[in-house]
């Protein structure tokens, strides 16, 4: 007998709804829900794939415990005595910030991720920490950070709405998106397009997404901010800066001629390899449209000048008013946000608190550049301890982060590393302990990130499909017990995380004069929270202090976890709307155009100008069957083009002796990889593309279907050293390599 089950995909950002069909416990099959209030039946192959992925024999189903050196399954009470005993003595001896913590991607797409680690870090105290954000959106938190005084105050694309889309270094019809939550996003530009709309695209790939635009623009890779800041120095010499309604929010409006003066499109032109004359067009074009949206992601962000960039793709926004309007980018409003403080002048954001030990890169956001974690385990200095101990959950760093051979050493040194993660991956082959979550049938589901990054406001809340196998533990227990092991109370119950949590934030709400709670008494509030977990009494808490909640009883119709139950398919909240003056936190209470770090940092762009290196560049590729370094292990998944290949323009093959489907060695300052070439007029010349996540040959691991087909580690070309320096961001694109024709061996492509 089957039956059917709703679940929130959480396999990218598009959190679709999904349909399971359950036999047993087992995932059969798994369809677009076409009630979901957002995704409204949307689905991709993987979320096709689901049950293949939640039912993968490789995933780990009980803890593991290193004895004598191996690693032997043990009981959930083993694994957090040897947590405790490994991590404690560390923090006694050598203090807090010789424990790193590693936080991975998937965090962002579980509840447990969401509501765990902040306490953990808090508990902890250390400075050692290092998260996916740095090969990826830091550039983006630093400049909202600077602009909004909010690090998470993104502005979203309003997909539905806008006339005219400028997308930068971003893939959507295979990544389905990023910093822009939008189930079908290639059916939301397919719309864009039928309703008169125009959409442009800056990728030196012919992508899929690029293949759909009106306008492709091959830029050179890594040099998107020189464009975006000679399209800004276009609009303010041609007369055609408007920010319209925005002109009383905004600070520094004065400055920016100035700072963009030597930005001139003949000077950006020859560093970009985009036309002068094509650049004024992006600009005219973008200041002409009724409504238009600048929108920048990880190919803009993964580059020297990530954070310029990022600030640019706003500063466009600015300048044509687009930004806070209805189709242009705007801030979206989560239900579980927290409770809406009236507008005025806050604490603004600071960076660089703190440093790193040895190559003192400055923190942002409360990070050090995961590109650094290596050097603070295996370099000793005089400024303090190493990293001697590694909490490292969802993540998977020896592949997603530069120079994993150097990685994996450091991580083989540790006296202690403890992973939660459900597979034996090149990763967690190195901990003392590993603490297996269930697959996500068995997780419950909300988006806390990504709903702060939708297209439309929404909220959606799934309980899990499938119950807690016997022996399994829900990933919010592990996190929970993890903490509490981690920071000196081991043995307390879980509940004890939540109830912290609780009384804290009650606490604090009762003490805010613009909160519903006012007054109130925070035990006789947490007394009346719902829900049958923890977790699930956080998610009522914060729904019910929310910007759309009950307010405990002072909106009656507001939301709450019992309300939100009764919609299974989600409740929608509405199109994105103006919010401005409300989001800024900046210490003006204004939209601060030019602050100072990225003023300073202007030098380093101007000097890009005339930085024209020959010579091949590397960028990366995602494929839609693919997701990082951790799927490569479903059967259904992988396969047909979604390989490991390295594409590479034509002109560039023959130049260089390079055959389709014949093995290529590539160096780069990190080290060497050899990879069968794709020979393709996707790439533009000069440009050599090889996709990320693979490298799945390290022994130690239990990862059958990958190892079979393990491809190679892009990120094996870098060595760490090349950041963003505001945002301590990876610089994984744009990297420069050398070609060479290995001699004779021909794979055939099929
Ligand atoms: N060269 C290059 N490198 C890149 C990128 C690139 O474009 N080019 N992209 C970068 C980006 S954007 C990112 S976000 C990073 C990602 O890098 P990471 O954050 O390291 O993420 P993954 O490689 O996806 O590894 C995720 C890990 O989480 C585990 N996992 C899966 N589901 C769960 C779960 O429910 N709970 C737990 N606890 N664990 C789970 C998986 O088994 C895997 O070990 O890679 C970056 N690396
Ligand atoms: N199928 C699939 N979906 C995913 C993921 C996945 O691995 N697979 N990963 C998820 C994650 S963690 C993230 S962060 C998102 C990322 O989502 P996207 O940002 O959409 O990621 P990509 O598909 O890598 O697209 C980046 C594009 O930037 C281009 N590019 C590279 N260098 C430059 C440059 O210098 N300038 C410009 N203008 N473009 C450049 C690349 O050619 C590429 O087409 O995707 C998420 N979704
Ligand atoms: S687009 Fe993303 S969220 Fe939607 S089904 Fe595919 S993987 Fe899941
Ligand atoms: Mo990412």
């Amino acid at each position: 007998m089957s039956r059917t089950a709703l679940r929130i995909c959480p396999l990218c950002e598009a959190t679709c709804g999904l349909t399971l069909t359950i036999e047993g416990t087992e995932v059969t099959g798994a369809r677009g829900d076409r009630d979901d209030v957002f995704s409204k039946g949307f689905i991709c192959p993987k979320g096709a794939s689901f049950g293949a992925v939640d039912g993968d024999p490789d995933r780990l189903r009980t803890p593991l415990v290193r004895e004598d050196g191996e690693l032997r399954e043990a009981t959930w009470e083993e694994a957090f005595d040897a947590v405790a005993a490994g991590i404690r003595p560390v923090v006694e001896r050598y203090g807090p910030n010789s424990v790193g913590v590693v936080l991975g991607n998937p965090n962002v797409h579980t509840m447990a991720g969401a509501l765990y680690p902040p306490v953990l870090l808090a508990g902890l105290g250390t400075h050692s920490v290092f998260t996916a954000s740095t090969v990826d959106q830091m550039p983006k938190h630093v400049s909202s950070g600077l602009l909004y005084g909010d690090a998470l105050a993104i502005p979203v694309p309003d997909l539905d709405h806008t006339d005219h889309l400028l997308l930068i270094g971003a893939n959507p019809l295979e990544s389905n998106g990023s910093l822009c939550t939008a189930p079908d996003f290639p059916g939301k530009l397919k719309a864009l397009k039928a309703r008169g709309g125009t959409l442009t695209v800056i990728d030196p790939r012919r992508t899929r997404t690029a293949k759909l635009a009106d306008r492709h623009i091959a830029i050179r890779p890594g040099t998107d901010a020189l464009l975006l800041a000679a399209m800004a120095y276009t609009l303010f010499d041609e007369g055609l800066v408007d920010p319209g309604e925005l002109t009383p929010h905004l600070q520094g409006l004065d400055e920016l001629p100035d700072a963009v003066r030597d930005f001139t499109p003949e000077a950006a032109a020859d560093a970009c390899d985009v036309d002068a004359g094509a650049i004024r067009v992006l600009a005219r074009e973008l200041a002409a449209a009724p409504t238009a949206a600048v929108y920048g992601r990880i190919g803009s962000c993964t580059v020297p000048h990530g954070t310029l960039a990022s600030w640019l793709v706003d500063v466009l926004n600015v300048l044509t008013g687009n930004l806070d309007r209805p189709g242009g980018a705007l801030f979206p409003q989560a239900a579980t946000d927290k409770t809406p403080r009236p507008a005025g002048p806050g604490r603004g954001f600071a960076l660089g608190r703190w440093h790193s030990r040895v190559s003192e890169h400055p923190e942002a956001k409360g990070e050090l550049p995961l590109s650094a974690l290596a050097e603070e385990i295996d370099t000793a200095t005089e400024q303090g301890e190493p990293i001697r101990a590694v909490i490292a959950v969802a993540t998977n760093p020896v592949l997603s982060a530069p120079d994993g051979d150097r990685l994996d050493k450091a991580l083989g040194s540790l006296d202690f590393m403890v992973s939660v993660d459900p597979y034996l991956n090149e990763t967690s082959r190195h901990a003392h302990v590993v603490l297996p979550p269930p697959p996500p049938s068995q997780s419950p589901h909300h988006d806390f990130a990504f709903n702060a990054l939708a297209v439309r406001n929404q909220v959606r809340y799934t309980r899990p499909a499938v119950p807690l196998e016997p022996g399994r533990m829900a990933e919010t227990e592990i996190l929970a017990r993890l903490t509490l092991a981690a920071t000196g109370m081991h043995g307390a119950d879980p509940s004890a995380v939540d109830d912290l949590v609780i009384g804290q934030t009650l606490g604090k709400a009762v003490k805010e004069p613009h909160s519903p709670v006012h007054g109130q008494d925070p035990h006789e509030l947490a007394a009346r929270l719902t829900g049958v977990s923890g977790p699930e009494r956080r998610l009522d808490m914060m729904l019910r202090l929310g910007p759309y909640g009950d307010g405990f009883g002072v909106r009656p119709d507001g939301l709450s976890l019992e309300k939100l139950l009764a919609h299974p398919h989600g409740i929608d909240l509405g199109p994105l709307a103006s919010r401005l003056p409300q989001p800024l936190k900046t210490a003006s209470g204004k939209v601060e155009l030019l602050p100072r770090p990225l003023a300073d940092d202007l030098p380093r762009l101007r000097a890009a100008l005339r930085e024209r290196a020959d010579g091949l560049v590397l960028i990366g590729r995602r494929h839609l069957r693919s997701n990082n370094s951790w799927m490569h292990n479903v059967p259904a998944l992988t396969g047909g083009s979604n390989r490991c290949t390295l594409h590479i323009h034509p002109d560039d093959a023959e130049r260089l002796g390079v055959r389709d489907g014949a093995d290529v060695r590539l160096k780069g300052a990190g080290g060497e990889v050899t990879a069968p070439a794709e020979v393709t007029d996707v790439v533009r010349p000069g440009v050599v593309s090889l996709p990320h996540g693979w490298g799945h040959d390290r022994p130690g691991t239990r990862l059958g279907h990958a190892a079979a087909d393990p491809g190679v580690n892009v990120n094996q070309l870098l060595d760490g050293s090349l950041l963003d320096p505001l945002s301590g961001n990876a610089v994984l694109n744009g990297v420069p390599v050398e070609v060479a024709p290995v001699a004779e061996k021909i794979t055939p492509l099929t």
